[in-house]
């Protein structure tokens, strides 16, 4: 048995990548220094893996941006828009492509599966043409092979690069990407040719969209390109990769197929697949690369259970292999780096990319020589588990209790909308079409820098919060001036919100250095549910009621929904989610009480991830929705009837939840429009939506200001889908990313656009 991963993390210990990226974009660090950094990592990553014990390591899978993007630049789906930057200079094209430029828009960016990963979504027609280019796959291949590794090449599958597509812009929509598949795999059979000349024994091809439910015509795609890969003369070895969930209709398919190899999920869909497996007769005369270590959550594998998987593994191939079940971008780089800030009994519990490297080494040498030969590491492994169940964080008596005694009246406001908004309304006294905000307000360098010296200790608490006031002082007097109704106090106080909620949360931990790529050169340090969660006290109350004593308008608290808290966070794996959400739910629910009994009469719950969390598979999502809605409704329902819930989502696609939408209930829902305002605001109304929607007027992901004529015309077009009683005027999202001036003036620009759509109300 043989131990091996799909990828590793790109962006080094001290983000060195992403450091040279962005200075490169600067003009600070020159293209050979960059190629000298990523050369280094690569070295680095592989030696990492080495001394882990993995035998055979992955190449190709380094990206400077994303590893889709690199796709398009294999089989040469460069967009017409972006060809003379590739053609001027391939790694400024390369960047075009991911970033834009002044005259051209980059590539569509949406999530990979379901990771909080985004990839640059490949732009594909009728007239596109395929070229092969495997120069980067074959140099990193022989920049390991050189370093005296065996390397196997790890790409992205044709049916899977496939299907992420989109219609380049002016294609009809109705275009079916697989029409391109005979044009595409004999780009496939070039580079794997190319890597067969290299010296690759091995090529693994991932094919994760297989995972998803797909169409018989899908399928029969999948079936003609590994028939035909698979036919090709000289060629490597193939190795189809699937991750993310069960490959259902699709394992018997790849398993009939003339590869040689397979890798299937044995986490969260072991058994799914064991079955699969067992009812496709197993796969005589392949190679089996068993996915036991999860390559997603940060916790330590029972590695007696993977055991056991993979001892029934072995009756059903011809050789099984040991892996971690995706590729280990999706974890932070090494645990023993918090040491400062995580107690060590705690550390024990958490695997991120190294030690999952080395837990799939321990497993195949336990599963080639038996458990004799990794006796030491399974006893530390039994009680490193034990400590973890028996640990008093994982279970919290009064947690445990109040959850349990959650009812359905917990869960539901106990007046119906139509009389909430009445008491609302007479509460709150707004004008017809009230203005707000999403909540955030730019996050200046002065910010920043208060941040960064309260850390380093150049300030103290009392300096840093004064530099949050003097902000919150300035935001509301900002929106008093230009006139908006419903105010925020702009989270000055807030870098990443989960973040911020987390580190007040018991129950949480944060990482100091466990960085994970989102896109490009941006990252995240998703923080760890890993006990029962409580408040010890209020979050949000000190802030949100200084900013209320400096107005008598009526000031929105703001809060990140249950969903999105796990959403953004390492999820725990001893227990459903259902119940990490529940817990979470009851946490910001006392904060919500707490608010209101604060004099604050407008709460704000945000749940932008509550859609991208949607399983992949359509089995998964009615359960799903269910306790993600309970969750949500568990959060907001204790407040009186006079109090306002308001949400935020997004996006501005959302057919697909547009039920759960109108399930949680909330009085008042801002969502995105980039899109389209109408086209929001006609959705809603088709649903029979039945209470208040603020579709966006200002698209705040462009620095482009609306006139206040485009804002109104957009008010007018809303208000033939929405009635004047029900439509908000807000921007699409919070406005952290934008900077004053631009700000300053869309805001005063959607104020004028309200007042005069109001004045145009019969009766007015
Ligand atoms: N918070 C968390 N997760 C998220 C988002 C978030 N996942 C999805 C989406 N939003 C991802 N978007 C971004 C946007 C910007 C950055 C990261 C993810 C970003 N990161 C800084 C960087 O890499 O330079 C680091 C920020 C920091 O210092 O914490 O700019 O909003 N949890
Ligand atoms: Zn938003």
């Amino acid at each position: 048995a043989r131990p091996t991963v799909y990828g590793v993390p790109r962006q080094g210990r001290n983000r060195e990548l992403k450091k040279a990226i962005e200075g490169y974009w600067k003009g600070r660090v020159t293209a050979e220094d960059l190629r000298r950094t990523a050369a280094e990592l690569r070295r680095t990553n592989w030696r990492l893996l080495a001394d882990a014990g993995i035998e055979e390591v992955p190449t190709g899978d380094f990206s400077y941006y994303d590893h889709v993007l690199d796709t398009s630049v294999m089989v040469g789906a460069v967009p017409e828009r972006h060809r003379s930057a590739v053609e001027a200079d391939a790694l400024d094209g390369y960047f075009a492509m991911a970033r834009g430029t002044q005259e051209v828009a980059p590539l569509e960016m949406t999530k990979w599966f379901d990771t909080n990963y985004h990839y640059l979504v490949p732009e594909l027609g009728p007239d596109t043409e395929f070229a092969a280019d495997s120069s980067k796959q074959v140099a990193e291949f022989k920049e390991a092979q050189a370093l005296g590794h065996t390397p196997r090449p790890v790409l992205v599958g044709p049916v899977t690069y496939l299907l992420l597509s989109k219609p380049a812009p002016g294609v009809a929509p109705g275009f079916d990407p697989l029409t391109l598949l005979d044009r595409l795999l004999p780009v496939y059979a070039e580079v794997l040719a190319d890597l067969r000349a290299a010296g690759a024994e091995w090529v693994q091809i991932d094919e994760p969209a297989l995972v998803q439910d797909r169409t018989a015509a899908e399928l029969n795609a999948a079936e003609r390109t590994y028939r035909e890969l698979g036919g090709l003369g000289d060629r490597p070895k193939l190795l189809v990769a699937s991750y993310f969930d069960r490959l259902g209709e699709a394992l018997p398919v790849l398993a009939k197929a003339p590869v040689e190899g397979l890798a299937l999920d044995f986490t969260e869909a072991a058994a799914a697949n064991l079955d699969d497996l067992a009812s496709a007769g197993g796969l005589a005369g392949k190679r089996l690369v068993a996915g036991v270590v999860n390559g997603r959550n940060i916790w330590i594998n029972d590695l007696g259970k993977s055991l056991s998987t993979l001892g029934t593994l072995l009756g059903l191939a011809d050789r099984v292999d040991v892996a971690a079940s995706c590729s280990l971008l999706h974890v932070p780089i090494d645990a023993t780096a918090e040491s400062d800030v995580i107690d060590a009994q705690i550390l024990r519990w958490l695997a991120f990319a190294r030690q999952k490297a080395n837990e799939v080494a321990v497993l195949a040498k336990g599963l080639a020589h038996g458990t004799d030969a990794i006796t030491a590491e399974l006893t530390a492994n039994r009680a490193d588990l034990a400590s973890r169940a028996g640990s008093a964080i994982t279970r919290d008596p009064a947690v445990r209790a109040r959850t349990e005694a959650v009812t359905d009246a917990d869960r539901r406001r106990p007046q119906p909308y139509p009389e909430r908004t009445k008491a609302q309304r007479e509460h709150l006294g707004l004008p017809l079409l009230p203005t707000t905000t999403i909540g955030s307000f730019p996050q200046t360098t002065e910010l920043r820098t208060a941040r960064a010296d309260l850390r380093k200790g150049k300030i103290d608490t009392a300096g840093y919060e004064e530099r949050i006031k003097t902000e919150i002082q300035q935001v509301l007097s900002f929106q008093e001036s230009v006139g908006i109704d419903v105010l925020v106090h702009g989270e000055p106080e807030r870098n990443d919100m989960v973040q911020y909620f987390a580190e007040q949360l018991t129950g949480y931990l944060a990482t100091q250095h466990g960085w994970v790529q989102s896109y490009g050169t941006r990252y995240v340090r998703p923080p760890i549910l890993a006990g029962d969660i409580s408040r010890p006290e209020p979050m949000t109350v000190p802030w949100t009621t200084y900013a209320q004593s400096l107005t008598s308008r009526p000031v929105k608290g703001m809060l990140t929904g249950p969903v999105t808290m796990l959403a953004w966070s390492f999820v725990r794996d001893d227990q459903p989610l259902g119940d990490t959400a529940r817990q979470v739910a009851l946490a910001l629910r006392d904060e919500v009480q707490d608010l209101e009994a604060a004099g604050t009469s407008v709460i704000q719950v945000d749940e932008p991830a509550l859609r991208e969390t949607l399983p992949l598979r359509a089995a998964g999502r009615p359960a799903y929705l269910e306790w993600a809605t309970e969750a949500f409704r568990l959060t907001t329902a204790g407040v009186r009837p006079a109090t306002q819930i308001h949400t935020h989502m997004c996006y501005a696609e959302f057919g697909d939840i547009i039920q759960a939408i109108d399930d949680i209930d909330a009085d008042v829902i801002s969502l995105e429009s980039a899109r389209s305002h109408m086209q929001v605001a006609r959705e809603l109304a088709a649903h029979g939506y039945p209470r208040e929607a603020g579709p966006g007027v200002y698209d705040i992901h462009s620095p482009r200001v609306p006139s206040a004529d485009e804002a109104a015309a957009l008010l007018r077009k809303g208000l033939e889908a929405i009635p004047a009683e029900r439509l908000w005027v807000n921007p699409d999202c919070g406005l952290k990313t934008r900077g004053w001036p631009e700000t300053r003036a869309s805001l005063e620009n959607l104020v004028a656009a309200a007042r005069t759509v109001r004045a145009e109300l019969p009766g007015s």
